[in-house]
């Protein structure tokens, strides 16, 4: 197998590592209809199960009578929180520290509330019969909003913990209060604010959202009462802790327990909690003996499952009148709905949210946020971003483009003149984090430039001109955003999801003929994991990525992991796909030095072979290597070639991007047409390209839809007003835009390959821009602050308020 063909560029292109624009291996299966979700699974006598939901946004339930339903043929059972008090599982724990109820204790606290469980034959029955289950309800005072939850005297929420004086982050001062958490020097930043040249102040409220899958949340539950095993499928982004979940809860040892996550239609943070669903499914099957599912419907999913935002951010940022920064002050009162389940990491109540400082060189900076509850649904997981890091983007852009307003200042400059510069990496801010690397002004003027910002403003200045004559009706918005991500959680002495540290995991087992299976602690959700992961690999062992499986989801097999969210698999589960694959590197090495009978340091490694130092025409291929591992016995080695690695990142690591939306805004209709948008995305080392791109396609979408329609709204009797996807904001090819994406790439310092996140920064990014686009449209009028999101109809009171009506 000596030979020197083919050529060493051909053996290169041959693995489709790193940088390679493979494509998805995943697609062939899922455009033809051959994916395998959680509902295309069929176990021999499955049961379905439903929920009875509450109507009311809060009652007290006066009684529950299952009669009808029971008599209804194919119901099997109805559960209550009766029924699951003796096992201790009425209640179960969030990953906020906080508890919540898996079936309504004597009170529903939000629409839609999970009331009963009816469990039946057939999906339609339990449809059905959930109709005949009769509960009757007292309603009680809603709050829906969070201000009037803190008022003296405001209706107690959660009577189960009304005296406690102490939460899972210390102190609460109300009733109704969950938390207050802070960081930065208060007292040192209030002096800067209030003796600051010019201090802008503005209330920036992120409104409550969904991340609305295209699948929805659902599993199958199927114990086994023979071998005493549990097998759990579901749409879980976290498998192996549901796993550890679930064991904790019911009591079942660890082992018996299997947790599958199948093909997932989307999670984008909805899929990384525990629902009530997923308990009383494996009740059922315990109690029935037979495999039990549930899925949601939309309407179910829309209301129940895990919110992301609603967030009220009042800013104070102080500058000199040149525009130098001089301090950054926020309180956030964050409306956590009834119980509080957020998904962050346990030190960090607020998620990352201070990184609010953003790409700037803030000296002194504040925040702190008042947890709260209201009648809503609980979640507040991280939809498309790194635990509260949208929030925190789109709370300093914004506060940015005030600032310029009052300044008088041109955005663009006033970014540019605070940016952290490249040479004060690893840079320290204010708030606690070390940013691992960065070069702002590389990007900001490579943007600038490529949509020729000077010629958009001049033309800016002609329409609004031609808009006071009389000649447009409308107006042209430049958004500008340059936002800072941090992804990658770990490390494990920082962040840690229910006490389990954030680390991922790989193992590789090479197989005798020179191919390779890869299991990781991670999930895909259609992220492309199978294809990108083995293109990491592909580059380190030097096997194509063509022959690299790669599995993931099946907690019997993978090793353990913290799943998929906040754009951690790339920082963590890649760097340890690197590492496990320099350890295979390194048993490689010396199989190598003893076939070729050379010591290990007079080889060198060479795309996929070990090539003799100063003999190029003496080497052995990785596939050769592979073989020898399995078939010969090598003195002081094991046979067999694989290697695990867990890695526990060393910090995280911090993506940017600079992003430039231009709208054209009707005054009259209100309607926003995005003529231009451009992306600039800095992730570091690049492992596929047009998976990136699709990430960045897809975030944007997502943003779009943030900022220029979907919301979780609520009337004041906390009914649901955007339960169906006839009122939820989901854009189409018909609404989305053309994006033009770009990049720089500076590496992280710390992650063996440099690679980081990027699958949330569009999302990060994205809704800034298009919703300083819409403020900037109306800047000239003075406009500073309009809540969104920017529907026809917001836009149309906006311009409506500013006298743009005649
Ligand atoms: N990459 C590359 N390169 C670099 C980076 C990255 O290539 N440098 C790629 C990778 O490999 C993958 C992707 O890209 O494949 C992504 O990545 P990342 O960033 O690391 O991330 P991940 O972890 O994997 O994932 C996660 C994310 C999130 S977070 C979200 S929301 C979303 C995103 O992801 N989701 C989703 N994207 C997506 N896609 C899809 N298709 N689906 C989905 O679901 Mo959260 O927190 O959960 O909220």
């Amino acid at each position: 197998m000596n030979d020197m063909t083919p050529n060493r560029d051909e053996r290169v292109a041959n693995l489709k590592g790193l940088g390679c624009k493979r494509k998805r291996v995943e697609d062939a299966r899922f455009t033809q209809g051959k994916g395998n979700y959680v509902d295309d699974i069929k176990l021999p006598g499955m049961l379905f199960g439903d929920f009875v939901r509450s109507p009311y946004a809060h009652a007290r339930i006066k009684s529950i009578n299952a009669e009808a339903a029971l008599a209804l043929p194919g119901v099997i059972a109805v559960l209550t929180a009766k029924d699951l008090e003796p096992l201790g599982l009425h209640w179960m724990p969030t990953l906020a520290g906080d508890k919540q109820m898996v079936l309504a204790d004597g009170k529903v606290l939000f629409q839609g509330q999970e009331v009963a469980f009816v469990v039946a034959s057939d999906r339609y029955v339990a449809a059905d019969a959930i109709e005949l289950v009769e509960v009757e309800y007292d309603d009680l005072p809603v709050i829906t909003d969070p201000f009037k939850a803190l008022e003296d005297g405001a209706t107690v929420l959660r009577e189960d913990i009304a005296d406690k004086k102490e939460g899972a982050h210390g102190p609460r001062r109300h009733p109704n209060h969950i938390f207050l958490w802070e960081e930065g020097d208060k007292a040192a930043t209030e002096e800067v604010v209030s003796s600051a040249d010019v201090v802008a102040e503005e209330m920036v409220y992120y409104h409550r959202t969904h991340p609305c899958p295209l699948e929805t949340c659902g599993c199958v539950a199927s114990m086994d009462k023979i071998n005493g095993k549990l097998t759990l499928y579901g749409t879980f982004q976290a498998p192996h802790v549901v796993r550890t979940v679930a064991s904790l809860l019911s009591g079942i040892d660890e082992h018996n327990i299997r947790v599958v996550s199948p093909d997932i239609g989307g999670g984008f943070g909805n899929k990384v909690g525990v629902y009530p669903g997923y308990v009383c499914s494996i009740v059922a099957s315990i109690v029935t003996g037979k495999p039990v599912k549930w899925i949601e419907d939309r309407m179910d999913n829309l209301m129940a499952t895990a919110f992301a935002r609603d967030y009220w951010m009042q800013g104070k940022i102080a500058a000199t009148k040149e525009g130098k920064i001089t301090g950054l002050w926020c309180h956030v009162t964050a409306d956590h709905g009834a119980f509080d389940a957020c998904a962050d990491p346990t030190k960090y109540p607020a998620g990352f949210f201070h990184i609010c400082t953003g790409s700037y060189d803030i000296p002194v900076a504040y925040v702190g946020v008042d947890g709260v509850y209201t009648n809503k649904a609980p979640g507040g997981v991280a939809y498309r971003c790194s635990f509260r890091v949208t929030e925190a983007a789109y709370f300093i852009e914004r506060m940015i483009e005030i600032l310029a307003q009052k300044l008088g200042m041109d955005a663009a400059e006033l970014r540019r003149i605070n940016f952290i510069k490249k040479e004060q990496f690893p840079y320290h801010s204010a708030l606690g984090w070390e940013y691992d690397s960065g070069d702002y002004h590389t990007a900001w003027d490579k943007a600038l430039e490529a949509v020729d910002y000077k010629g958009l403003r001049r033309e800016q200045a002609e329409r609004l001109e031609a808009f006071k004559r009389g000649e447009t009706r409308k107006l042209m918005g430049v958004g500008l955003t340059f936002f800072t991500e941090i992804v990658g959680a770990g490390p494990v002495k920082n962040c840690d999801i229910l006490g389990m540290g954030m680390f991922d995991s790989c193992e590789i087992r090479i197989h005798p003929t020179g191919s390779a299976i890869a299991r990781l602690g991670t999930i895909s959700q259609g992220q492309g994991h199978a294809t990108t992961f083995a293109q990491i690999l592909a580059s380190e062992i030097g096997i194509s990525a063509d022959k690299i499986t790669v599995e993931e989801g099946d907690t019997d097999t993978a090793p353990y992991g913290l799943g998929t969210y906040g754009s951690r698999s790339t920082p963590v589960a890649g760097a340890a796909t690197a590492l496990a694959g320099r350890k295979i590197r390194a048993k490689a090495q010396m199989i190598a030095a003893y076939l070729l009978e050379v010591h290990d340091d007079d080889l060198e490694w060479d795309v996929d072979r070990f090539v003799v130092k100063g003999a190029p025409e003496r080497f052995k291929t990785m596939a050769e290597i592979a073989y020898a591992s399995y078939n010969q016995a090598i003195p002081g080695l094991e046979p067999g070639l694989e290697a695990v690695s867990y890695y526990d990142p060393p910090n995280m690591t911090y993506p940017f991007g600079a992003y430039i939306c231009v709208m054209d805004v009707d005054v009259d209709t209100g309607v926003a047409d995005i003529r231009q948008f451009y992306a600039l995305d800095d992730c570091g080392t690049r492992i596929n390209p047009m998976v990136i791109e699709g990430q960045v396609h897809g975030g944007l979408t997502e943003a779009l839809a943030i900022a220029m329609g979907q919301e979780i709204a609520y009337d004041e009797m906390g009914n649901v007003k955007t339960g169906t996807l006839m009122d939820f904001f989901l854009p189409t090819a018909w609404e989305t835009p053309n994006y033009v994406t770009d990049h720089t790439e500076t590496p992280s310092p710390h992650h063996p390959i440099g690679a980081k996140g990027v699958g949330e920064s569009p999302n990060v990014g994205g809704v800034p821009a298009f919703s300083n686009a819409v403020h900037d449209a109306f800047r000239a009028f003075g406009l500073k602050q309009s809540h969104m999101p920017h529907d026809h109809w917001r836009i149309w009171k906006t311009a409506n308020s500013l006298g743009l009506h005649g």
